[in-house]
């Protein structure tokens, strides 16, 4: 099973998939949890070169980069650990690319983006996407201290009208596929979700 966490930054999606792997661990299952971008030494570089505030890039050439360091990280590790039968855990993974680089950004239509991304995966798709949905102030305010005097990444730079066009996407994501996108309000409390979150992971393994 593969289970992906979606949101914009501050949604609190990284404390509710790194909370579920060891319940998930506790039920005797084998649990593989990686984060986009990054999860291999090649695509952790990718990841500095994409959050380094002191670089610019021009934003196809962003998506590119996006999408390489996830095809390594899919080549190399998800499916083999799909195949062995682990479950996987993305923090992230090509819907952040639509809604980033096609909603955001603005570079591409939604749908050749994810036509791309079929091939980026190798076809890959979660069976499970959490989208933890939060609006721009709740997440804004979580993050203050991190953006505060200017000190946010180069993706967190972006301003608000690009998150705004971030969230939307994401709501056009999880309306069209509604069998995959489970969407949670990121301004309950973190037990809460979790708790939901797990309910769903349960009834989703035993189905
Ligand atoms: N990006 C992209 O553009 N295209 C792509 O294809 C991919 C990514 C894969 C990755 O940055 C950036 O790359 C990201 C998208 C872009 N950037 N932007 N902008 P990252 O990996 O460094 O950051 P992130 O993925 O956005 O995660 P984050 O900033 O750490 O946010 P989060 O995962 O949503 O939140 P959190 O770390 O779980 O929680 C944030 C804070 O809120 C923390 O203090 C928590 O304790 C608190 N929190 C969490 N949940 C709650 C609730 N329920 N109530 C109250 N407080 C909470």
């Amino acid at each position: 099973m593969i289970i992906s966490f979606e949101g914009i930054d501050g949604s609190g999606k990284s404390t509710q998939a790194q909370h579920l792997v060891p319940w998930l661990e506790g039920l005797g299952k084998s649990v593989m949890y990686v984060r986009e971008p990054g999860g291999t030494d090649l695509s952790e570089r990718i990841r500095d070169l994409l959050l380094d505030p002191s670089i610019s890039m021009d934003p196809f050439t962003e998506m590119l980069l996006f999408s390489a360091a996830r095809s390594e990280l899919v080549r190399s590790r998800i499916q083999a650990a799909h195949r062995d039968g682990h479950i996987v855990i993305c923090d992230r993974f090509f819907d952040s690319t639509v809604a980033y680089q096609g909603g955001g950004r603005q570079l591409a239509a939604p749908e050749w983006l994810q036509q791309f991304q079929r091939a980026v995966t190798g076809g890959v798709v979660p069976d499970r996407t959490y989208l933890i949905r939060v609006d721009l102030a709740t997440a804004t305010q979580r993050l203050a201290h991190r953006l505060g005097q200017g000190a946010g990444d180069r993706m967190e730079r972006a301003g608000p009208g690009f998150f705004q066009r971030v969230i939307d996407t994401y709501d056009h994501l999880a309306a069209a596929e509604p069998a995959r996108f489970l969407v949670l309000d990121g301004s309950r409390d973190i037990d809460s979700l979790q708790e939901h979150i797990r309910q769903d992971v349960l009834a989703h393994l035993s189905s």
